[in-house]
């Protein structure tokens, strides 16, 4: 057993333990300060949730997702069906994405507006994982783009942000991540796919790509992103459209 299995259940049980005597209200506060509440614990699958997303914080807030060998991009990667264009979209479309805009709002210094040209120009990243949906099909592929920190440098993140929310030009997808997973270095604001252009089916023109977690959380065709030091303000409240739809907001692989 490796040290990592043994300090993994070590904390699992620690926290397990604790939930068991005092109740997770009681030890909530504590662990609040520490940042290891997901914002949908609530409910049926609350304890189960947090001591996840607890664990996983308290073990892997610094690892990669991993990473494979170029002979081992998928040669018919699977696009999900996602509903069919806006008239918003496809207008941009037509343009070849040229008036592509990303807002940044919220918590920082420098509010922006950006093109995917000016993205472009940021340092860029590319890098061969996987996408695995939560339904069980996953495919492997070459994802370019610039590293979400990037960006948030840019704009100056406020010391109170806590999380990242991102939205679609889809109203109705939406997701959110906390700091660890938005300043990760493996966190893409994507534009190219297998040494060419974010395909339409796969979320071009921006996609976030979220390694760490499952697919629903890599949103497509991103056109905002706004930093908050709480979730509560957005949606039902719980981080994000997929726990209103029965999902976990904390979706790590
Ligand atoms: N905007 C948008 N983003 C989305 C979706 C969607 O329907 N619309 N589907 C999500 C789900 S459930 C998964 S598993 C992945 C699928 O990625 P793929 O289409 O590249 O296979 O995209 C995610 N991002
Ligand atoms: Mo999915």
């Amino acid at each position: 057993m490796t040290k990592a299995i043994s300090r993994r259940k070590l904390i699992t049980k620690g926290l397990a333990a604790a939930a068991g005597v005092s109740g997770l209200a009681a030890t909530g506060l504590a662990m609040r300060r520490h940042g290891l509440i997901p914002p949908d614990h609530c409910g049926v699958y609350g304890p189960g949730e947090t001591l996840t997303y607890a664990a996983q914080r308290l073990l892997t807030r610094h690892s990669l997702a991993r990473e494979f060998p170029r002979s081992m991009i998928s040669k018919r990667p699977f696009a999900n069906e996602v509903a069919p264009p806006s008239d918003a979209f496809k207008r941009l479309q037509v343009n070849r994405f040229a008036d592509w805009r990303l807002a940044v709002d919220g918590m920082v210094a420098r509010p922006l507006s950006v093109s995917l040209s000016d993205l472009r120009a940021l340092p860029f990243r590319s890098q061969i994982t996987e996408v695995a949906c939560e339904e069980g099909w996953s495919y492997i592929a070459e994802w370019i783009g610039t590293p979400l920190v990037e960006v948030l440098n840019e704009a100056g993140l406020l010391p109170q942000a806590r999380y990242l929310v991102y939205f679609s030009i889809e109203s109705n997808w939406w997701e959110s991540i906390d700091l660890a997973d938005a300043l990760h270095p493996q966190t893409l604001l994507t534009w190219g796919m297998n040494d060419g252009d974010l395909p339409v089916p796969f979320g071009g023109p921006l996609r976030l790509r979220v390694p760490r977690q499952l697919g629903y959380k890599s949103v497509k065709y991103i056109v905002r992103l706004t930093a908050a030091d709480s979730l509560k303000g957005f949606g039902k409240g719980l981080g994000s459209a997929s726990p209103e739809a029965g999902y976990a907001w904390y979706a790590g692989i």
